[in-house]
């Protein structure tokens, strides 16, 4: 057995809101790759935690009326919960407020000083606050929106200490060059490479418009400055060890995987090897990037609200149900849309009728022809085909693990299931029994248990209960010796007596979360859908219109809608209560709009540069009252205002005589 040292690391989240089920897939590949290197011998260290840091998460708290601290405190200890709740199997939570880690991060800031790769200059570029970084401005959509997040930016220009990355630049493409698989998955390793071949800017790593971060160490002496939250977050691999204060379990470093959604590709493989080399640390040996969970096609994200809750998912279809459909489901780096429907069919289909079943058949056969007993020894001895079979698969395992193919794993773990389902339904003990073959029945048998073993073992690291009520149902404990033993030892079973009981995987026959808030979601998909197919509809007739008379697709390039959608849209009177300036907008005012029945509507609305904000205070407008919310410049905008625009400018479209506010227009 090997003792080499493992360590796994997932994101640390940030704390600007609670988990949904990206969270949750990062934390299961994570929890899933540490349990397989346990069982199979390896020393091994999993960390989780938090990212509390940042003007971020400093405006998520004001926004709450809340202390920053107190609101860290709080949201950490959310994913703390959830995780334990899930049984996540992690050694270490930390957590970026924790005194250690921000020692830490400072002696690494001292560190990289001392080695000439930090000074100071001026910075001015355009900030995204959602994403915490610097823009240049060729990389802006419309000059004014994050290239990530599609979020407005503003103009920041600060005092700020930089790192010198683009002296890492050719270190970093050698490293890339000799290490094929240090990103995973491979093909993500050719848009890291074009990005740093690109060439890379020195980083500005400390700021001085807030104050919620790391301070930089007294003997700089220059107390404005707080570290750059992503420099102060990727340094949490490192501090959780104990870097910079008692080194206590560096010898684990460095990381096998930092397991990371590919938003942050960029900040891990590029930034982080820098910093490492900066402070002549060994480089992770692999960079794991999966893909996004959406909704409807959209990422599921916290800032857009279409987040499915992972704990009400885990608690109405099983947890290690939800771990194996979300492993299984999407290919590891691909995207993947999260539906009850797939969800189900898996439960049903993958576990219930090949897993499940194939237990049941052995339960009821060797109950029913042997009293219950299993012998495994004469195996071989009349089904060395499918023995042999089995271990084509089985062979085929580890690699995909260690590539992080989990999905392709789960795959080739099943083939073996279908081995056994087939030998049944093929040698039928049914009609061996009453031929008298006991011998070939019960060796059958034995190769249903051995199967069914081998497999479980396997699939342990992803469904750790599950399986360990199928091993025990077949006299054995789930145990790095028993893995090693029967997986890699060809050890025989021991025989072993079986009890009926429950099915392990009762079949779903409808979506079981019907909670208002992914009902709403479902309608929302509903319509959606008819939508587009209205849509579609729409633009068929609108060609076949315009062919029959003008031999033109359609009026000026816009789609025809029928009246039905015309009234699917609400438009109302409303009058601006309450206008404000968006601090560091050109172009946005927050706008209080009362829009009838006592409902006061915030709108966030691009005409500062034709209006004020006192020219719109107590004017009547005309709102569209059920759009989607959105967020402009992190402020909730729950409607838009009608207007009009041509080359001479922008202007309100209102009613012509006052009217009630909420009065219908249509
Ligand atoms: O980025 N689908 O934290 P974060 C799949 N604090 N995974 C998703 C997802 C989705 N729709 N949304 C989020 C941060 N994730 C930083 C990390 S690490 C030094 C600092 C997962 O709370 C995915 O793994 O925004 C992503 O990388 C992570 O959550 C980011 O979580």
């Amino acid at each position: 057995m090997s003792c080499h040292k493992s360590y796994i690391t997932t994101p640390i989240y940030y704390v600007n809101d609670v988990a949904h089920i990206g969270h949750a897939y990062t934390t299961i590949i994570a929890d899933t790759l540490a349990r397989y290197s346990r069982l199979i011998g390896e020393d091994t260290f999993f960390l989780t935690g938090t990212d509390e840091h940042g003007q971020k998460i400093e405006e998520a708290a004001k926004k709450r009326g809340k202390e920053t601290q107190a609101y860290a405190d709080e949201i950490s200890k959310t994913f703390k919960d959830l995780w334990d709740d899930f049984d996540i199997s992690y050694d270490k939570f930390i957590r970026t407020t924790d005194a250690d880690h921000k020692l830490g991060v400072q002696k690494a800031f001292t560190a990289m000083h001392k080695k000439g790769d930090i000074y100071k200059d001026t910075y001015s570029g355009h900030y995204c606050i959602s994403c915490e970084t610097f823009f240049p401005e060729t990389q802006l959509v419309d000059d004014e929106f994050c290239p990530d997040c599609g979020k407005s930016t503003s103009i920041v220009e600060e005092e700020s200490y930089f790192f010198k990355l683009s002296a890492y630049e050719d270190k970093l493409l050698a490293w890339y060059e000799n290490n094929p698989d240090c990103i995973l998955p491979k093909s993500k390793r050719n848009e890291v490479i074009r990005f740093v071949e690109g060439g890379l800017n020195d980083l500005s790593i400390t700021r001085t418009s807030f104050d919620w971060g790391v301070k930089l160490p007294a003997d700089f002496n220059d107390p404005k400055h707080v570290m750059y939250v992503w420099l102060d977050a990727l340094m949490n691999y490192v501090t959780a060890l104990g870097y910079g204060t008692d080194d206590a379990n560096m010898d684990n470093w460095p990381a096998r995987v930092h397991l990371i959604g590919k938003d942050i590709l960029r900040f891990h493989a590029i930034y982080w090897p820098a910093f490492l080399m900066s402070l002549d640390l060994p480089l992770p040996k692999h960079i794991g990037a999966h893909g996004w969970w959406t909704r409807n096609g959209e990422k599921m994200s916290k800032s857009k609200g279409n987040v499915v809750d992972p704990k009400e998912v885990a608690d109405a279809y099983g947890l290690e149900n939800f771990r194996y459909f979300m492993l299984r489901e999407v290919p590891f780096g691909g995207d993947g849309d999260f539906s009850q429907r797939a969800l189900m069919d898996r439960i049903n289909s993958d576990l219930g009728n090949d897993l499940g079943n194939l237990l049941n058949r052995l339960i009821g056969m060797s109950g029913k022809y042997f009293e219950g007993r299993v012998e495994c020894d004469l195996v071989s001895k009349y089904y060395q085909a499918e023995l042999d079979e089995m271990e084509t698969s089985l062979v085929k395992l580890e690699p995909m693990i260690s590539e992080l193919q989990l999905h392709r794993f789960l795959e080739e773990l099943w083939r073996p299931l279908t081995v056994a389902n087939r030998a049944i339904d093929k040698y039928q003990p049914w009609t061996m029994i009453k031929e008298g073959k006991t011998e070939e029945t019960m060796a059958l048998n034995g190769l249903i248990a051995t199967i069914l073993a081998k497999v479980s073992l396997m699939l342990h690291a992803v469904m750790p209960a599950t399986t360990t009520t199928v091993c025990n149902a077949l006299g054995f404990e789930i145990t790095p010796q028993t893995f090693q033993n029967i997986l890699k030892d060809g050890g025989i079973l021991a025989p072993f007596v079986t009890e009926k009981r429950e099915p392990l995987f009762p079949r779903i026959e409808a979506e079981l979360l019907v909670d208002a808030r992914l009902e709403a979601l479902k309608k929302e998909q509903e319509e959606a859908d008819a939508k587009k197919e209205a849509e579609k509809k729409a633009k068929k007739e609108a060609k076949k219109a315009g062919n029959a008379s003008t031999g033109l697709a359609s009026t000026d390039g816009v789609a025809l809608i029928g009246i039905d959608q015309f009234f699917a849209t609400s438009l109302k009177v409303g009058t601006v209560v309450k206008a404000e300036e968006v601090p560091k907008s050109k172009k946005l005012l927050l706008l209080q709009v009362d829009v009838g029945e006592a409902e006061t509507r915030q709108v966030v609305a691009g005409i500062k540069e034709w209006y004020s904000a006192e020219e719109m205070l107590n004017t009547q407008v005309c709102v569209v009252a059920n759009l989607k919310p959105a967020k402009l410049m992190g402020m909730l905008s729950q409607g838009m205002l009608l207007a009009a625009k041509d080359e001479n400018g922008l202007c309100m479209v209102r009613p012509e005589k006052a009217k009630t506010n909420g009065t219908p227009i249509g």
